[in-house]
């Protein structure tokens, strides 16, 4: 099985950090690989960083569907493109934030999030009312580290371990989310110092794309999630004119 980890931001030691920690989960058998977005911001951090992530998201899934890739992760806890990259993707695609709230909600009672800048609070926000049941997002607290700075700070996991532990009390959450990809190799300390459950949705993505790969189950292709339909496409954007497969043998 073969799991392509994208890391929708521009930075390669990012990457490396992302794919460090899905391969810690990948199973006998599961091949992952991680890959750098070939185009876009150097780190996603607005709406605007977000929305020009998505078409170096798109090219990367393209790739992966010409080489035969059978499930995929979008590591930015934005989960920019998810939607679009399950049109044209054969098998699953998993985000981050997506998978990190859905695991939250199987460990207790209410998760708190912990992420970078405060401006990016409002999207974790909106992904929490889309992915958990109401209430379950308990409170979502920046730590004010800019995502280019965080393997740059020696006290990190202490930074992201007070906050964590002080939002757990505030919020009266049993459960924490890391809200970044550049924070997935911080899961193991924070949650030893903290004494609750730390979800790094790098891990978490990784282990349930591969898990839906083994259960032979993939994304609907009725409805919402078929093909785009084909059409031109302009200016800058003209390669992206043509679905990188068909998809009609997808059935599940
Ligand atoms: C992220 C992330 O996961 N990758 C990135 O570039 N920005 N998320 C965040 N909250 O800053």
């Amino acid at each position: 099985m073969r799991i392509r980890v994208v890391n929708p931001n521009t930075t390669a030691a990012m990457t490396a950090t992302i794919e460090a920690s899905a391969r810690a989960v990948a199973g006998p058998g599961v091949h992952v690989e991680a890959v750098t977005s070939a185009m876009g911001p150097a780190s996603i951090e607005s709406h605007y960083d977000e929305a020009l992530s998505v078409p170096g998201v798109l090219a990367a899934v393209a790739e992966g569907e010409r080489a035969g890739v059978d499930a995929y992760v979008i590591a930015c806890f934005g989960d920019p493109g998810l939607d679009a990259a399950r049109e044209l993707a054969r098998g699953p695609v998993v985000g981050i934030a997506e998978a990190a709230m859905h695991a939250a909600t199987l460990l207790g009672r209410g998760f708190t999030v912990v992420t970078t800048l405060e401006r990016t609070t409002g999207r974790a926000w909106d992904l929490a009312a889309r992915y958990a049941p109401a209430g379950a997002c308990r409170g979502v607290h920046a730590c004010e580290i800019p995502v280019l700075e965080l393997d740059r700070d020696p006290f990190l996991a202490d930074r992201v371990a007070t906050l964590a532990g002080a939002a757990l009390a505030a919020d009266g959450a049993d459960v924490v989310v890391l809200g970044c990809a550049g924070m997935a190799d911080l899961a193991r300390t924070v949650s030893a110092r903290i004494g609750v459950p730390v979800v790094d949705g790098v891990a978490a993505a990784t282990a349930l794309a591969q898990s839906l790969v083994t259960l032979g189950l993939r994304t609907s292709a009725r409805g919402e999630f078929a093909p785009p339909p084909p059409k031109p496409y302009s200016g800058a954007l003209s390669g992206f004119a043509k679905s990188p497969v068909s998809r009609g043998s997808r059935a599940m």
